[in-house]
C-alpha cells in the first residue's frame, strides 16, 4: 500500500481532504503557493518525496535527500487569525509534529523559537509559513532517515526507524484540533517551548545581541531581556547560550 492509501482514509473526518504525494517537485510551498493562484481551498496538504529547491526563511534552503524526510505543505484558511497573531500557525505545526513525534516514534524533541523542533541542541525540523490574503501556507521539513552533519534525524531521536505515513497522519489530526483554539495553541506554545528561561543570542539584520528569554506576549513575539530593558522580538534567528557562556 503507498503512502496516498494509508494516509487519506485516516483524514476523512477531517478538514485535510485533498492530500497530494508527489514524487518530486522543486518546493512543496511553491506547489501550494500556485495552486492557491489556481483556486485551491484551504484543507490542500502536499507532501514530497525530494524537493530540488527546498526553501528555509530569509532565502536559505532546506536540504533532504529523496526519501530521508518529511517534506510537506499545508494550506490553511487563517481568516480568524488577526496578522500580528499568524506566528500562532507555526507554533501550533511546532505542537502537532512534537505530539506526532512522541505518538509515532516515542521521542519528544523541543519546541525552539521561532520555528524549529531540536532533539537536544541538534534540528529535527523547520517550519516556514508564508501569508497571503487570508490564507497561509505552513510547510515543515522533519528529518527522518538522514540529517544533515549537526542535524539529527527522527530515527536517530527514536532509536529505531519512523516511517512517514503515520507521522504525517499523527501530525495532521493533531494539527486538525489545534486550529482555531489560538489562545490553548498559544498557552500550549508558550510552557512547550524551551527557549523560555534560556540565555539567547538574538541575531537580526540591525545587529546581534544577548540576554535572557523571559517569555512570549500574547501576539507570540519572544520577550528578552537586555539588562533593564524587556525587547519584544518579532522575527529574527535565536540561539540558545549555555548558561555558562558570558554575558
Ligand atoms: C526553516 O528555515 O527551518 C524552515 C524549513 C522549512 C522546510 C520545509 S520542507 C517542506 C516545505 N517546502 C519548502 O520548500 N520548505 C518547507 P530556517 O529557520 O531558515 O532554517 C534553514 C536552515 O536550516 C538552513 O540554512 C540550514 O542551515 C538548515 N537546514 C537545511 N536543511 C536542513 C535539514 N534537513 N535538517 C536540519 N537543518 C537543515
Amino acid at each position: 500500500m503507498d503512502d496516498t492509501e494509508r494516509v487519506r482514509p485516516e483524514l476523512l473526518d477531517t478538514r485535510f481532504g485533498d492530500i497530494r504525494f508527489l514524487p518530486e517537485v522543486d518546493s512543496t510551498m511553491r506547489y501550494v503557493g500556485d495552486a492557491v493562484a489556481g483556486g485551491a481551498t484551504p484543507g490542500l496538504v502536499v507532501v514530497a518525496d525530494f524537493q530540488s529547491a527546498g526553501r528555509g526563511r530569509l532565502g536559505r534552503t532546506w536540504e533532504a535527500p529523496r526519501g530521508s524526510a518529511l517534506l510537506m505543505s499545508i494550506l490553511l484558511d487563517v481568516a480568524d487569525l488577526a496578522p500580528p497573531r499568524r506566528h500562532l500557525v507555526t507554533a501550533a505545526v511546532g505542537l502537532s509534529a512534537r505530539d506526532a513525534c512522541a505518538a509515532v516514534g516515542g521521542f519528544t524533541p523541543d519546541l525552539k523559537w521561532p520555528n524549529d523542533l531540536l532533539v537536544g541542541d541538534r534540528k529535527l525540523a523547520g517550519i516556514l509559513a508564508e501569508s497571503s490574503g487570508a490564507d497561509v501556507v505552513v510547510g515543515i521539513g522533519l528529518n527522518l532517515s538522514a540529517a544533515p552533519p549537526d542535524a539529527v534525524c527522527a530515527e536517530e531521536a527514536a532509536g529505531r526507524p519512523v516511517e512517514r505515513a503515520p507521522l504525517v497522519i499523527a501530525l495532521l489530526r493533531a494539527l486538525d484540533g489545534w486550529l482555531g483554539r489560538w489562545d490553548a495553541v498559544a498557552d500550549a506554545y508558550r510552557s512547550a517551548c524551551s527557549t523560555v528561561g534560556r540565555r539567547v543570542r538574538v541575531e537580526q539584520v540591525g545587529g546581534d545581541f544577548e540576554g535572557v528569554a523571559e517569555g512570549l506576549d500574547e501576539d507570540g513575539r519572544l520577550l528578552v531581556r537586555v539588562q533593564k530593558e524587556l525587547k519584544a522580538i518579532a522575527a529574527g534567528d535565536v540561539v540558545h547560550l549555555r548558561s555558562a557562556e558570558p554575558r
